[in-house]
């Protein structure tokens, strides 16, 4: 299948964060792809993605990095699709650095910025197929699903004690 949501992470060492949001991906059936590229150790990696993500049928891009995260806004300059960052918890700063890196973009690029870590890359996949939903029927009712099933657990689950 064409993938729809590029996946793109600044290392390997993130992909613990970003297996999040290609599980919901997964569980949503949108079609995917998933790189790892570094915008300060492959700079021309990340022009070459960017610039040519929506001719190659790409509907929007998550993207996760960690510390001076910077990969999100820079893929956000080079391309007109949704970007979706992911600020990846660091070690020093617990992910503080990743959040105030991805979230400060200038007014005139935006990068949808979410929640640091695991919550993070979850609804990054999440509202990714949101994006797709818009003309993909099959991925709205996916979506639907999922929603009741969250509600129904919640519902069926009432006392906190278990
Ligand atoms: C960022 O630097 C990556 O997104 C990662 O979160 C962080 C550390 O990378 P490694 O040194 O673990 O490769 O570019």
């Amino acid at each position: 299948m064409q993938p729809k949501v590029g996946v793109i992470m600044g290392s390997r060492s993130d992909w613990p964060t970003m297996e999040h949001a290609v599980n919901m991906l997964e569980k949503l059936g949108v079609a995917y792809e998933t790189r790892v590229v570094s915008a300060h150790r492959t700079p021309d990696l990340l022009f070459d993605y960017a610039k040519s993500a929506a001719d190659r049928g790409l509907q929007v891009i998550i993207a996760g990095a960690g510390g001076a995260a910077h990969l999100p806004g820079m893929v956000a300059s080079q391309t007109a699709l949704p970007v979706l960052g992911v600020p990846v918890e660091s070690k020093a700063l617990s992910g503080m650095d990743s959040l105030l890196s991805i979230v400060q973009m200038p007014g005139g690029v935006p990068v949808g910025t979410l929640a640091i870590g695991k919550a993070g890359a979850t609804n990054a996949g999440i509202l990714a197929a949101q994006i797709v939903a818009l003309q993909d029927a099959s991925v709205r009712s996916a979506l639907q699903r999922f929603r009741d099933e969250q509600t129904r657990n919640v519902m069926d689950n009432p006392d906190p004690r278990g």
